[in-house]
């Protein structure tokens, strides 16, 4: 397949129709290719005068915009490193991506810059952009001449870095190139059908791979439009559904959906396709979806370290709780954890993905990104499943200690260390148990120091003391303050213990 990158792409489509529509905006403006390449020529320019070269890092923390949409084409066209930030996060968990990352330039929004701005210095400019287009980033562009040149991007070239954690550690930023862009683009494009045609609703974030590098790219790089979102709001996708044909979402959505008394076939009649992603869709959730609409939802898996790696077909059998086969031009296999040998197909082991969709590494971590790739180029991808009779991947559970609330990765560890810094606490163990909304949850389990009064100290006490360091999103939203934890032999906190123990807190 002939490479071109997603900056390449989109200004072709900008070159065909310029007119056409790209974002539909909530009060009902309408923003077209040609106005979006416009502004991102001149986000360019003062990118550019803000010292940006190729190869560094530009951060984003903002609300989701239109504008930060042209911002991600700007970066790349300038050859620089997209780094998006979920705007949850507080200035604890920004110090780490910030110095990690050394942005060149930093967005934030307005209202954040009391806390940013301490750190603008030789090396680093801090900009802001509000969710009105608002902010300096944008001031006084109309006069700045746009700036024209396109950086000629290697497939190997970084593109992007997105921080996604690890067991153990710090977060780590992985580093994806325009090839791998580029390529699972043209891949999913393909697979999904997706065309000029197409009106997505956008309800998801704009800062992981599902909102921007799936749901944007393939619009950006087709020439179709999307009902942009700020968030997803239950009563506005299905006031949309009528005039959309796709909705790209997490499983949250679809059981939000489908436990709304509206929804039903005559409602769903001009969508073609509804995709979900990021976490398991329960297969009992899958099959009342499809009674509601005679729709089967389209599940796919992806990582951050690697877009997306399977799908279900388009035509042919979406088959509940698996998420297809590999998609066109990627290697997926099932191994020994311990060996990397391939286990015979039925055989639960350790999902293995090669391919060009696969990053480059982790941000200067040489080391941590070879223990995670096999001697013959796989990736390990810390999820544990099989391959069913028809090549469908069935993902079974994971490896790594990882909860996934609505979609969103919660590292156990991060929380516990917070936890644990609690003078009262002697140690914890972060789990996730079953949700009804946000599929998993997070629980904390907390034993307290000996001699210290369990009278006086309470959960909502520890939630307090953790709760200005901790995206609001990560927070446990139950405590259970006990004993002791439960060990094996080797001394090492038995999770799954616990799991069982709690897996009926927020089910009935
Ligand atoms: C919001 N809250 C959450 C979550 N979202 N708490 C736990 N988990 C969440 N996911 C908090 C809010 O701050 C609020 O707190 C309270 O929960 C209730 O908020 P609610 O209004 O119900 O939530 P919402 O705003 O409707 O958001 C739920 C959501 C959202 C729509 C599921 O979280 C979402 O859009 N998730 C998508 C995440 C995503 O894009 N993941 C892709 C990354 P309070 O009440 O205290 O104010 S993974 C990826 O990209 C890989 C590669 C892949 O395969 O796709
Ligand atoms: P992230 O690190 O945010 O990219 O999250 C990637 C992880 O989300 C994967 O390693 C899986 O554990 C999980 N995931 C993504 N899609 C699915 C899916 N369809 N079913 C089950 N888990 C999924």
């Amino acid at each position: 397949m002939t490479f071109q990158a997603i900056h390449r792409s989109f200004a072709g489509r900008v070159a065909e129709r310029p007119d056409a529509t790209l974002f539909e905006l909530p009060g009902g403006r309408v923003v077209t290719y040609g106005e979006t390449a416009e502004l991102a020529q001149r986000i360019a320019a003062r990118l550019v005068a803000d010292g940006v070269v190729a190869g560094d890092r530009v951060a984003m923390q903002v609300d989701k915009s239109w504008e930060a949409i042209a911002l991600y084409l700007a970066v790349l066209q300038v050859g620089g490193m997209f780094l998006p930030l979920n705007t949850a996060y507080t200035g604890h968990e920004m110090e780490h991506f910030l110095t990690d990352a050394e942005p060149r330039v930093l967005v934030c929004s307005p209202a954040r810059l009391g806390e940013y701005a301490g750190r603008a210095s030789e090396s680093l400019v801090v900009e802001t952009l509000g969710a009105d287009g608002d902010g300096t980033l944008l001031a006084g562009l109309d006069a700045v001449a746009p700036h024209t040149d396109v950086y000629a991007a290697a497939p190997s070239d970084p593109a992007a870095i997105l921080y996604t954690s690890g067991t153990t550690g710090r977060s780590k930023g992985a580093v994806l190139t325009h090839r791998n862009l580029a390529s699972n683009c043209a891949a999913l494009t393909e697979a999904w059908r997706y065309t000029s045609g197409d009106r997505l609703i956008h309800a998801l974030p704009i800062f992981h791979t599902h909102g921007l590098f799936v749901a944007m790219n393939l619009t950006l790089t087709t020439g179709a439009s999307v009902f942009y979102l700020p968030r997803f709001d239950l009563d506005t996708v299905i006031a949309l559904l009528p005039k959309a044909t796709v909705l790209m979402g997490v499983p949250t959505f679809y059981t939000r959906l489908a436990g709304d008394g509206r929804l039903d076939r005559e409602r769903v009649a001009t969508m073609r396709l509804f995709v979900s992603g990021s976490a398991p869709l329960l297969a009992s959730d899958h099959e009342a979806f499809a009674g509601r609409t005679g729709q089967a939802i389209l599940e796919r898996y992806g990582m951050t370290e690697t877009c997306m790696n399977t799908s279900n077909p388009y035509d042919g059998a979406r088959k509940p709780g698996t998420v297809g086969p590999a998609l066109p031009g990627i290697e997926v296999r099932v191994a020994d954890r311990e060996t990397g040998a391939q286990v015979p197909d039925g055989e639960v082991g350790s999902i293995e993905v090669r391919g060009p969709n696969v990053f480059a590494g982790y941000w200067r971590l040489p080391e941590k990104t070879a223990a995670e790739f096999r001697a013959d180029g796989f990736f390990i991808t810390g999820d544990v499943g099989r391959i069913d009779e028809d090549g469908y991947v069935v993902i079974v559970g994971r490896d790594k200690d990882l909860v996934i609330s609505g979609g969103f990765n919660v590292y156990p560890k991060e929380i516990e260390e917070l936890i644990d810094a609690h003078p009262d606490v002697l140690e914890s163990a972060v789990i996730g148990v079953p949700h009804p909304d946000f599929g998993e949850t997070v629980v904390a389990v907390v034993v307290l120091r000996p001699g210290v009064d369990a009278g006086a100290v309470d959960g909502a006490g520890i939630l307090a003391f953790i709760a200005p360091d901790l995206a609001r999103f990560k927070q446990p939203r139950a405590v259970q303050i006990v004993e002791s934890l439960p060990r094996n032999v080797m001394g090492k906190v038995q999770k799954a213990e616990l799991r069982k123990r709690y897996a009926g807190l927020f089910t009935a």
